[in-house]
């Protein structure tokens, strides 16, 4: 199951960007929904540089979920507003959503602007701004963010830095899949500053004790389809949402890495019920599936290795689904 590149229709540099935010007087920046520190990161370092600037800078994502204490604690965090309270400038920025949908309920704003700038490395991004910067060649949104800083010549504070190693360290999995360039950029962030131990184990290596049983019962309930994908095979789980509300929600983003440890398969999934009959559904492989194929059958998305879509239904009929699909 090999999938062609999606290549996004336009391109335009960090240089175009930064000419684009230098003409703005004022900025909306938008996060993708249930942000992850690649998003928020991404966001609150552009802000951060755009702030420095002048401009009057307001970052959102959508949704009325608090963020984890870990990513309240990132710099920047003042400019973050409600959606309620978005005014929405004529300059918008959307950073790491491949899809405009994954603005959701501030996809508005973003499509009322006459300047819209997508700033993203999902290889499954075709483009929805009127400027687009992806790069699919970038281990995470927030390296293209720090090609912009340097081409506003913003100096890369500790605080700027932070945010965009936030992105980094997470999207690379603590650098285990990062590509050759990221390690230069993660020396110049520590060279400025960043506590790179620090975050990593707030970002990464930290869990309420409610986490250990809700992994317990996941892992006891996984199955494996050894025939799935060819032979190359499947393991999936799923978390109810009984046991999904029982802890923070960012705290389930973990569950796959865990469940695709499983030697005997290429592919893993996980199935999250973040409402009654409304999952979330993660998807890795290891080495020989582009998991964006099988994403893009249910109308999600993301990259050849990690992607993701949503599925309604009871647990039963969204697994059988896709073992279907794959079986
Ligand atoms: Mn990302």
């Amino acid at each position: 199951m090999t999938a062609a590149t999606a290549r996004p229709v336009t391109a335009a540099t960090a240089a175009d960007v930064a000419a684009r935010l230098r003409q703005a007087d004022a900025v909306t920046i938008l996060c993708h929904v249930r942000p992850d520190p690649d998003t928020l990161g991404s966001g609150l370092a552009l802000g951060q540089a755009l702030a420095t600037l002048g401009k009057s800078v307001e970052v959102a994502y959508p949704g009325d979920l608090q963020l984890p204490a870990s990513m309240a604690a990132l710099p920047g965090s003042d400019l973050l507003v409600a959606p309620a309270a978005v005014v929405g400038h004529p300059t918008a920025v959307s950073v790491d959503a491949a899809t405009l949908g994954r603005l959701e309920g501030l996809a508005d704003v973003f499509t009322a602007a006459p300047t819209r700038i997508v700033i993203d490395h999902h290889v499954s991004n075709t483009g929805f701004g009127t400027v687009d910067l992806i790069d699919p060649a970038s281990d995470c949104t927030a390296a293209l963010v720090l090609e912009i800083v340097d081409a506003l010549d913003v100096d890369l504070t500790e605080s700027i830095a932070t945010c965009i190693y936030a992105g980094l360290v997470t999207d690379t999995g603590s650098f285990k899949w990062a590509r050759p360039a990221s390690f230069g950029i993660a020396a110049r962030l520590l060279q400025a500053g960043v506590d790179g131990a620090r975050w990593s184990r707030q970002l990464l290596d930290s869990h309420p004790f409610a986490w250990f049983r809700v992994v317990g019962e996941v892992l006891a309930h996984a199955c494996l389809v050894e025939s799935a994908c060819g032979g190359a095979g499947l393991v999936y789980t799923t978390v109810p949402h009984e046991l999904l509300s029982a802890m923070p929600w960012d705290e389930s983003e973990s569950l796959i890495d865990l469940v695709r440890t499983a030697r005997e398969v290429e592919v893993a999934a996980v199935f999250k019920e973040s409402e009654p009959g409304r999952w979330n559904v993660s998807l890795r492989s290891k080495d020989s599936i582009d998991v964006t194929t099988i994403a893009r059958a249910f109308g999600g998305g993301g990259h050849v290795r990690a992607a993701g879509y949503s599925a309604t239904g009871s647990a039963a009929e969204v697994t059988a689904a896709l073992v279907a699909l794959l079986d």
